[in-house]
């Protein structure tokens, strides 16, 4: 897999900046807090997708049958040329699109973006060899600055799955929606995964599994932070925490620190005190309504095409026209 080549829009120097300015500011915060962004090295990317087979975690598979049930509608009524996916991660899912899109006949490009290079080399390797004479061009980077320098050399979908919208709190939602809107011309898509609000019982153990892979998930920005900034946390000093915030309705997670404790984070020269009890927000999964996301992406630029749920309506996939 070493032979695949991806397009670098975000250096691993300048990633590693970003890296030292988020932490730097978010643990000197009160409350404390960091970008989930950060979850996904090679070890959070692959227990993220442990994450989409628990039982409890009905987003990935709510959203793939939806893909399933309509994705040659999408492909004839995009008509796209490129597929552009932003935080594609494994491309599981995407591969429905891609299989619609080359036998309605007009889809001859896939860009798959993602933070992780690991998983981006991962997805492409398999889906070179599913469909060879797709072209297929991977880009690092971060998906809130990819919208510049896409491909334009035919008509296009951008597709933002899986419902990690949810993780931009609302003001960077309608930045993000906006510049995307800005990135595609007239008669271009958006097709958006999101979850929507549902019941508080089947919404938080999605987010607090049985298995613990979450917590897992959850501790392991801690090893991200240790493996990249020389930091000393020891994970077991912190326990999972997962709560439905009624008012914002986003799913939140933290890391409660078990008991009072100093950690060291050499490369910034920074000493972080957590007191017992003391919460690190560590990622926010918003939940949306129907008219909410709607509005959302109406004052962004978008019209509603259209507006798949399930029965049980706990996901939604929106295709938008510029
Ligand atoms: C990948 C951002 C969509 O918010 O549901 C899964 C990440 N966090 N379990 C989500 C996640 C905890 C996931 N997204």
């Amino acid at each position: 897999m070493s032979d695949i080549a991806l397009d670098v829009h975000i250096s691993p120097e300048r990633l590693l900046e970003d890296l030292r300015t988020d932490v730097r500011q978010g643990l000197t915060a009160s409350p404390k807090w960091l970008s989930p962004k950060w979850f996904y090295d090679a070890t959070g990317s692959a227990l993220f997708e442990q994450i989409t087979e628990l039982p409890e975690y009905y987003p990935t598979r709510t959203e793939r049958a939806l893909i399933e049930a309509h994705a040659y509608d999408i492909a004839e009524r995009t008509d796209a040329a490129i597929l552009v996916e932003l935080g594609s991660g494994s491309s599981e899912k995407t591969r429905l699109l891609i299989a619609a899109g080359t036998k309605h006949g007009s889809l001859r490009k896939y860009v798959p973006q993602d933070v992780s290079p690991s998983a981006l080399e991962g997805a492409i390797g398999q889906l070179t060899q599913e469909f060879p004479s797709l072209e297929v061009q991977g880009i690092v980077s971060d998906f809130t600055d990819t919208l510049q320098n896409l491909p334009a050399d035919g008509s296009r979908t951008i597709a933002f799955l899986g419902g990690t919208l949810g993780n931009l709190i609302p003001d960077e939602r309608a930045v993000f929606l906006a510049d995307v809107a800005q990135a595609l011309i007239a008669g271009e898509f958006l097709l958006l995964g999101v979850g929507l609000v549902i019941d508080e019982d089947v919404v938080v153990p999605a987010y607090d599994d049985a298995a613990g892979v979450t917590a897992q998930f959850n501790a392991n920005v801690l090893s991200v932070l240790n493996d990249r900034l020389g930091a000393d946390f020891d994970s077991e000093n912190f326990e999972h925490v997962a709560l439905w915030n009624a008012d914002a309705e986003w799913i939140e997670m933290r890391l409660r620190a078990t008991r009072t404790q100093q950690v060291r984070i050499e490369d910034l020269d920074l000493d972080v005190t957590f007191d017992e009890g003391e919460e690190l927000r560590t990622e926010i999964s918003a939940k949306f309504r129907r008219e909410g996301i709607q509005r959302e992406l109406v004052d962004a630029g978008f019209r509603i095409d259209e507006f798949w749920t399930d029965p049980q309506e706990r996901f939604a996939l929106i295709l938008a026209r510029r």
